[in-house]
């Protein structure tokens, strides 16, 4: 086959968030919308993109097996030789990762909107990966977009079909260049790799039991996202769990109408499950299989910024960092700091990061760092560079089978070692986006005039004292690139913390995020809203959220 040179006229939008580009479906399928940016995708790249090869994958949902469609002819005919494609278009995110990482390839696409519901009326979405695995840096990302406002054609190969239902290589020839399509087993290579950074047989054993304990009993949801076939390969096939064990595993275009987004109020179904039933564990990932949700018994819950210093604590009886150490501990600006509290104590490096994974890959580069996390229920390690939900429901599960502990005694016992950060976050899904930019002005105006810092606040009884009050912004300790603006932050005397932001990863109206948090040296016990409840009228005063969004409740709260 040849290749044919279309005509085409630039979309505007299509600017990267936080995690890639997220759309309604309906803008996806307009005429060439899709194409001009898989095109920019491969222009962004294209002193090496002859003879290259990409990896290609998504969560499942609806779109993805015709974007890949679209993506095998547009690389056919600009040159790339071989792409890694999952059986059917279905590849976790942190899956490709791996595949981009292990063979070697230029870097790879993920077709995801990753919790966003999926369907004909919902979310879709493109993002691109380096070779180092990871989420394109903002500078790539900011090239593509720019591409994106001047592209007049694009390549594409129009009767190249190749079917990725069946594992199979395909080759073709096209503008006498070889090209090959290899469909490979969506949970081969990343089961493979679960097995070398796990004790496997341990796992097992915890979830078997023994003759002096009885099985440990978990419930594992897949939400109807892309997770299904690998929960179903290590949970069913490797560690002997039976179906009562797992639940909603077969990926489904509009995810079953679920809203796949492990939390307390997305996923409450499974905080019922495993309250009502007799298990001690309970996880739950998102579509794309980045995030994670973990519970005890009695659907204990475990914050992510809890999660990630427990697991921080005790990353040694995990074998890949018994062979490896650990480097370096990361979150992002938001998350609660209980991982500081660990990466004092045990001498280690502590990073803090813009919200988003992409700016963790290159401190993992760098090898100073191995684990990381952030609030929004993603945790992971340098083991790939996106955030990895299956791998922190198994690293949680080696701490349990190491400890023999349940998961809330793991918590107490770390809050009493450490002292406890509540944390809570607010969000205000679908407001109007030019209301909530007018409040992040007028509220960056507030906390940057003079006298500001060192003004008090009180509600419920309790006074707080301003000590820094910013837009935040990082420096990458590693090429000196700079974000700025990623989050309206004020810090309080005692450390206690308000941070403001809007999401980056909506596809229409904005979202609002409010996220708390405060120390107690002394865990006294009980729950974060009654923590912080004073603090978040604090927030919501400051910056008149009301007035502007003009809701009285959040949409979730976490
Ligand atoms: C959200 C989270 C952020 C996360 C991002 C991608 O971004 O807050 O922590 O990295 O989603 O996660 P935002 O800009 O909406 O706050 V995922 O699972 O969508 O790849
Ligand atoms: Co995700």
């Amino acid at each position: 086959s040849n290749s044919v040179t279309v005509d085409t006229k630039p979309y505007e939008g299509q600017k990267p968030g936080t995690s890639g580009l997220r759309k309604k479906v309906k803008v996806f399928v307009q005429e060439n919308y899709t194409e001009n940016f898989i095109q920019c995708i491969l222009d962004v790249n294209k002193t090496s993109l002859i003879g290259s090869t990409l990896v290609v994958g998504g969560d499942g949902r609806y779109l993805v097996k015709e974007v890949v469609d679209k993506i095998i002819k547009i690389s056919a005919a600009n040159g790339v030789s071989k792409l890694i494609v999952g059986q059917n278009g279905i590849l976790s995110t942190p899956a490709v990762s791996y595949i981009i990482r292990k063979y070697k390839t230029l870097g790879g696409i993920v077709l995801t909107a990753s919790h966003n519901p999926g369907g004909v009326d919902e979310d879709f979405g493109i993002k691109f990966n380096c070779s180092n695995g990871g989420p394109a840096s903002d500078a790539t990302t900011d090239a593509i977009y720019k591409l994106t406002t001047s592209i007049k054609q694009y390549k594409i190969v129009p009767d190249l079909n190749c079917a990725i239902d069946k594992i199979d290589v395909h080759t073709f020839q096209v503008d006498q260049r070889q090209f090959t399509v290899e469909v490979i087993d969506a949970v081969e290579d990343y089961v493979s790799y679960m097995k070398e950074i796990f004790d496997f047989p341990k796992i097992k054993a915890l979830i078997q039991g023994t003759e002096q304990r009885k099985p440990f009993n978990v419930l594992i949801d897949a939400m109807n996202g892309v997770t299904g076939p690998y929960v179903k390969r290590i949970f069913l096939e490797e560690l002997g769990c039976s179906e009562k064990n797992v639940r909603r595993i077969v990926p489904l275009e509009d995810f079953g109408g679920a809203h796949p987004d492990p939390n307390l109020t997305y996923a409450a179904d499974l905080v019922e499950a495993v309250k009502e039933g007799d298990y001690d564990f309970g996880a739950a990932f998102d579509g794309d299989g980045d995030r994670n949700m973990i519970l005890g018994r009695d659907a204990f819950f475990v914050t992510p910024s809890d999660s990630l210093a427990v697991l921080a604590d005790n990353l040694e009886c995990i074998p890949y960092f018994a062979r490896g150490g650990v480097r370096g501990l990361a979150r992002s600006m938001p998350t609660a700091a209980a991982v500081d509290r660990v990466a004092a104590a045990r001498a280690l490096p502590l990073f803090e990061v813009p919200t988003g994974w992409k700016y963790f890959g290159n401190l993992m580069d760098a090898g100073q760092l191995s684990l990381c996390g952030e609030e929004s229920f993603g945790t992971g390690s340098d083991h790939v560079r996106e955030k990895d939900g299956l791998w922190a429901a198994l690293a949680w599960l080696s701490l349990l089978a190491h400890s023999g502990r349940s998961v809330q005694e793991m918590l107490q016992a770390h809050w009493k070692q450490f002292g406890r950060n509540y944390f809570t976050r607010y969000d205000y899904e679908n407001c109007s986006s030019e209301s909530c930019e007018e409040m992040m002005s007028v509220l960056e105006r507030t906390m940057t005039s003079p006298g500001f810092v060192g003004s008090a606040h009180s509600a419920g009884g309790k006074e707080y004292v301003v000590k820094l009050a910013d837009n935040f912004s990082y420096v990458d300790p590693i090429d000196q690139s700079v974000a700025k603006r990623q989050g309206l932050r004020i810090i309080f005397e005692d450390g206690s913390r308000i941070v403001f932001r809007l999401s980056g990863t909506g596809s229409s109206g904005a979202t609002v995020r409010v996220y708390v948090d405060s120390y107690e040296a002394v865990s006294v016990g009980g729950a974060a809203a009654d923590a912080l409840g004073p603090l978040v009228s604090i927030a919501l005063d400051i910056s008149r959220l009301k007035q502007y969004t003009g809701r009285d409740e959040p949409t979730v709260i976490t």
